[in-house]
């Protein structure tokens, strides 16, 4: 007997739905939430897909999260909108500001979205995809808790601190990146712990500073950067631009709020939205035209772009569905029963 549950896109999301307005989530935070993870699973980005639902609504039995949180969406500047998500997660907060995110970058030519108090559990790709698709550049990063070394160091200061960027393309989806600044993201730490696998060298250290492949053993001490010392500046930048800069926490504060509870970040997001259209006028296109000759300089020699694997599993899912280890069906069943 298979080890997986298949399903189509539309049972998953049902059964999502299912298991979060069970547990008290408001129609609104079920949907917003419902579609990110779902989003997460079509496009096989298994650490962040439904593999998170038991621990969104673990979050919420620890009393930390506000499941019908309403965000309250502030004109703060004439470049800057701010969400206070109201200490629920970040989903809705994000879908709530986006409007007039885009409605400022496309008078301005570049404006910010900064979302406070919010739990935060998610990929950012969906957010910079979501801005590409009304034709802007897109920049998005958060902290999350202190799980990782600086370079050099061997005691936990930085988040895993994702950041994700996203170029619309005349044709097909956007250019996107996204990816957390630690030599991997913590969720994929706690994937291999589950499926019993090694981590690879350089990914973390133990509780005495030693490197090691257990995932156990690095849960226990401390995730390392990618690139060394370059993966250490980009996560102390983003520790500042999405901490104090927007009068939030950084990944180290989120970790003494969480006071042991184990349970999402809680912190701000910060995202920037600019336009072509304002910075080029009528020479947009001659030079989007040559933003498409970088890329395809990448794929005619046969490299891949970024998110390149995400839009093919994507389209794969549109067709057949997604399929979920039959423990992680069962551990949702029982929530939304
Ligand atoms: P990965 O290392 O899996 O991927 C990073 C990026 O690199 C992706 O855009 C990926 O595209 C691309 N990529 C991978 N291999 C290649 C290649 N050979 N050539 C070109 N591009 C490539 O991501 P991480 O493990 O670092 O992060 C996973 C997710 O975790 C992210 O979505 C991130 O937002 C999320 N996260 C969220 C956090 C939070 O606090 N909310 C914290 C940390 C991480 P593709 O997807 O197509 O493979
Ligand atoms: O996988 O590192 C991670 C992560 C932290 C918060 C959400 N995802």
């Amino acid at each position: 007997m298979s080890d997986h549950i298949a399903l189509s896109l539309a049972e998953a999301h049902a059964l999502g739905c299912k298991a979060l307005s069970s547990q008290g989530f408001s129609a609104a935070h079920t949907q917003a939430i419902t579609d990110v993870l779902i989003a997460g699973q079509r496009d096989e980005c298994h650490s962040h897909g439904l593999y998170r639902l038991p621990g969104v609504v673990q979050t919420l039995k620890t009393g930390k999260v506000d499941p019908v949180a309403m965000p309250e969406v502030i004109d703060h500047a004439p470049g800057v909108v701010r969400v206070d998500a109201r200490f629920g997660f970040s989903p809705l907060a994000f879908n709530l500001g986006r409007p007039k995110l885009v409605e400022k970058a496309r008078r301005q030519g570049i404006a910010a979205l900064a979302i406070n108090n919010c739990y935060h559990f998610s990929a950012l790709w969906p957010e910079v995809e979501a801005i590409a698709a009304e034709g802007l550049v897109a920049l998005a990063m958060t902290p999350s808790h202190s799980w990782v070394a600086p370079a050099g160091g061997k005691r936990p200061v930085f988040g895993t601190n994702p950041i994700a960027f996203a170029w619309p393309r005349p044709e097909g989806p956007p250019f996107v990146f996204d990816f957390a600044t630690s030599a991997i993201a913590r969720g994929d730490i706690e994937l291999h712990r589950r499926d019993g696998k090694q981590l690879h060298e350089g990914w973390a250290i133990d509780s005495e500073g030693n490197p090691t492949t257990d995932p156990t053993a690095a849960l226990a001490g401390a995730m390392l950067t990618f690139g060394g010392h370059k993966g250490s500046a980009l996560a102390a930048m983003i520790e500042l631009m999405a901490g104090p800069l927007i009068g939030d926490l950084m990944s180290a504060e989120s970790m003494a709020y969480d006071a042991g509870a184990g349970v999402a970040p809680m912190h701000g997001e910060l995202l920037l939205a600019l336009d072509p259209k304002v910075f080029l006028g009528e020479d947009a296109p001659k030079h989007i035209a040559r933003a498409e000759t970088m890329f395809e300089a990448i794929v005619e020699q046969g490299a891949r772009l970024p998110s390149q694997r995400r839009f093919a599993a994507r389209a794969q899912s549109d067709a057949n569905g997604v399929s979920i280890p039959k423990s992680l069906y069962e551990a949702i069943m029982a929530l939304a029963n």
